[in-house]
């Protein structure tokens, strides 16, 4: 047998062997398996007959081998590499370089303006024959070509009369790991880290090629390795060996590395005795510890720091400016094309003024002062990534600065992976909010990309669900999240209903019912949440640690992180006065939210007691009493929680049995924790309120302080 036929063979043995062994979510949305509906197989199968992919290049082989493995199982038969283009059916991808069929084809005119990422993908003919061109301005390109074209295959689209361009709106689109160097994962709820640190740089799991190839499909670029919460180790020599092993791992799918630097780390990898950032040592530190990583790793991407928030070093430790900190940096990595994420995600209990307004008091003054190559990474919302918060005011408030948003995909608040809570809704509620920093229309999207304020530096962040279990992911649904997040920062216009649906086609089935349901089910599953954990715009009462449980009761160890802080209920009402009467954390957006947001009549009822402390009385839109409005929300969520459950049931023939039930089991335990939350969260608010619940709902189970002692010895995390 020849070689290539063997490796055809091979490819068709492990495909088969895909389709016999259990489903255990470890194919993620790249399963390729055969399109099952018959007629559209023999379309397909007419359509594309063979590839071909000109140039070479390890990012253009790493594209055919995709093609390859893609349409062998996609289309049910082998399907190596054709020698010509000269046959209808033929797909041919490459750069007008390699002086070939793309090249004869006088795209330059529609290439322009695509940029090092950007592809089409035509429909048109080469010496009297059917082909698709998929053709780009880099290899890059080709390879985001490529899986858009098997994606077209996956989700049962018309693959004919084709005339795509797409380019990214978002330049650097990169995942957080919040991973320690002893592999455990902060706020991880999917295993141990991927990055086995312990065996690189010299045994490279083949995990690592099938993370990159996974984030490559979906157009995430780049990967941040280490945790916010930094360790310094990981910058010295042999931590950056190993850094280098998985970045030539990942470069041939396009993505670079980049490393939380931990301000201190002069001092703690290189022996100085201060980490001040005007120091001349410390300078030169950080310039040679940048020259060092480059001569290991010549694409490396950046730092991103977390500095001067929940214990982390900074420049503040020496009276320094973040515009200090970041720019020392900066100044180190700018030779190399480095660039700087530098967090605004600072607060200090020490500091009296409301938590959400501390991060624009801090930064807004230095506007204008950072250099070129630093972005200020922003969370979607002004406190910690709740399941519902108002926009960060951040954004659109530091026209001289550019600014990239920072979502959670990891479940943190909003069920860990124990619940299914689809989060591009959560993601595309924020890109949507109009800022109105320049007048209507400033969204958070045209802020971060670039568009606003005319940046050229633009990124979004996303902090990861991904651990070394099985499917990746923890709960099945999780994967939908890490999928979500890397279509949106390519193209933050997309919508989450139809993000859903490709996922669905791609991951579970194409059987229309099913994916009705499935999708209506995801599209629900973040106001279910919000409903039975913080409805009506609370926030921050989860249980003090995990996060996970209900805890509005917490009122000891550091005021910012207790529940009492946020909620603020009395006899009188509950919620947080954030309009000039309290806070004023209101003053911090532009008009006409400052009003929209600070009056109680205007005030969306989603946000209400984020933005106000509303008496119990309160007549709310639905004609009940805030109290009651309250109740009937939690237990809204419950019952919607309940629903999910019997939603799934129905697509029962539809899905294969392994993954039916490890979800069915978690959307049981998903509804039980809804009403412990709905339970505790009443009959805590109940002592304040001194009402009873409304006749019409199921009373608690058991009375409050059972609550505050049940212990959560079934979820995932670091304990
Ligand atoms: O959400 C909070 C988390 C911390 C996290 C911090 C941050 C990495 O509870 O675990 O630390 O935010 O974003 O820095």
């Amino acid at each position: 047998m020849k070689k290539r036929t063997l490796r055809i063979a091979l490819i068709m043995a492990t495909l088969s062997v895909a389709v016999l062994r259990a489903e255990d979510g470890s194919r993620l949305w790249l399963r390729y398996d055969r399109i099952d509906n018959p007629l559209l197989l023999a379309g397909c199968q007419k359509s594309v007959t063979g590839w071909i992919i000109e140039g070479d290049s390890p990012v253009l082989r790493a594209a055919a081998g995709e093609l390859e493995i893609g349409l062998s199982g996609l289309l049910g038969r082998a399907m190596p590499e054709a020698r010509s283009a000269r046959r209808h059916g033929s797909v041919v991808a490459g750069t007008p370089a390699a002086a070939g069929v793309i090249a004869s084809m006088g795209l330059a005119k529609e290439l322009a303006g695509l940029g090092e990422e950007g592809y089409l993908i035509i429909s048109t003919r080469f010496k009297r024959k059917n082909i698709t061109a998929i053709a780009a301005n880099s290899d890059r390109g080709v390879l985001y070509g490529v899986f858009h074209f098997l994606r077209l295959l996956q989700t049962g689209q018309e693959i004919t009369g084709l005339a795509i361009k797409s380019a990214p709106e978002i330049r650097i689109r990169i995942l957080n790991h919040w991973d320690n160097l002893d592999r455990t994962v902060e706020r991880g709820y999917a295993g141990r880290s991927l990055w086995a640190w312990e065996d690189l740089p010299g045994r490279l799991h083949p995990r690592y090629t099938e993370y990159a190839r996974a984030n490559a499909s979906i157009g995430i670029n780049g990967t941040v390795l280490t945790n916010v919460n930094a360790n310094a180790q990981v910058l010295t020599e042999s931590y950056l060996r190993k850094v280098a092993a998985l970045a030539d791992l990942f470069r041939p799918w396009g993505i670079r590395v980049y490393l939380t630097a931990r301000f201190s780390a002069p001092v703690e990898a290189g022996g100085l005795s201060t980490a001040d950032p005007l120091d001349p040592a410390v300078i030169a530190w950080w310039r040679d510890k940048a020259d060092e990583i480059y001569r290991l790793i010549p694409d490396f991407g950046g730092f991103l720091v977390k500095a001067n928030s929940e214990g982390q070093p900074g420049p503040q430790n020496y009276g320094r400016s973040h515009a200090d900190g970041a720019n020392l940096l900066a100044d180190a990595l700018a030779p190399h094309g480095g660039i700087v994420m530098w967090r605004a995600f600072v607060y200090d209990n020490n500091v009296p003024d409301d938590r959400a307004k501390q991060a624009w008091n801090e930064f807004v003054p230095l506007d204008g002062r950072f250099r070129e190559n630093v972005l200020i990474q922003v969370k979607n919302g002004p406190i910690d990534f709740q399941p519902r918060e108002p926009f960060h005011p951040l954004f659109g408030a530091m026209p001289g600065t550019a600014m990239m948003p920072e979502f959670q995909i990891t479940q943190e608040y909003l069920g860990a992976s124990v619940h299914l809570v689809y989060l591009a809704p959560l993601y595309e509620e924020c890109l949507r909010s109009d800022t109105h920093a320049s007048g209507p229309g400033s969204t958070v999207a045209r802020v971060i990309d670039g568009t606003l304020h005319a940046h050229s530096l633009t990124a979004m962040a996303g902090v990861a669900n991904i651990g070394d279990v099985c499917n990746w992911t923890g709960h099945p649904f999780g994967q939908a999240n890490w999928y979500a997040f890397g279509r949106l920062a390519w193209d933050p216009d997309l919508g989450s209903a139809a993000i859903a649906e490709e996922w669905i086609r791609m991951t579970f089935t194409g059987d229309a019912p099913a994916v009705a349901t499935i999708g209506k089910m995801m599209m629900a599953s973040r106001e279910i949440a919000v409903d039975y954990m913080t409805p009506l715009g609370l926030h921050h009462i989860m249980y003090y640690g995990h996060h996970y449980g209900p805890g509005p009761w917490v009122d000891s160890g550091r005021a910012d992180w207790t529940s009492v802080y946020y909620h603020r209920a009395d006899s009188l009402g509950v919620g947080f006065d954030r309009t000039p009467a309290g806070s004023d954390a209101v003053g911090q957006y532009f008009p006409p939210l400052r009003e929209l947001y600070g009056r109680l009549e205007n005030c969306p009822e989603e946000l209400l007691l984020w933005f106000h402390h509303v008496p119990w009385d309160h007549p709310m839109k639905s004609g009940r009493l805030l109290w009651d409005e309250l109740c009937f929300r939690y237990d809204a969520g419950v019952q919607s929680a309940a629903r999910l459950r019997e939603e799934w049931e129905g697509v029962k023939g539809s899905i294969d049995p392994e993954r039916f039930t490890e979800v069915a089991g978690l959307l049981a335990k998903q509804e039980r924790d809804a009403r412990l939350w709905r339970d505790a969260c009443s009959l805590y608010f109940q002592t304040f309120s001194g009402r009873p619940f409304p006749a019409d709902l199921a009373p608690p189970q058991h009375d409050l302080e059972w609550y505050k002692a049940h212990t959560y010895d079934d979820i995932p995390g670091i304990k």
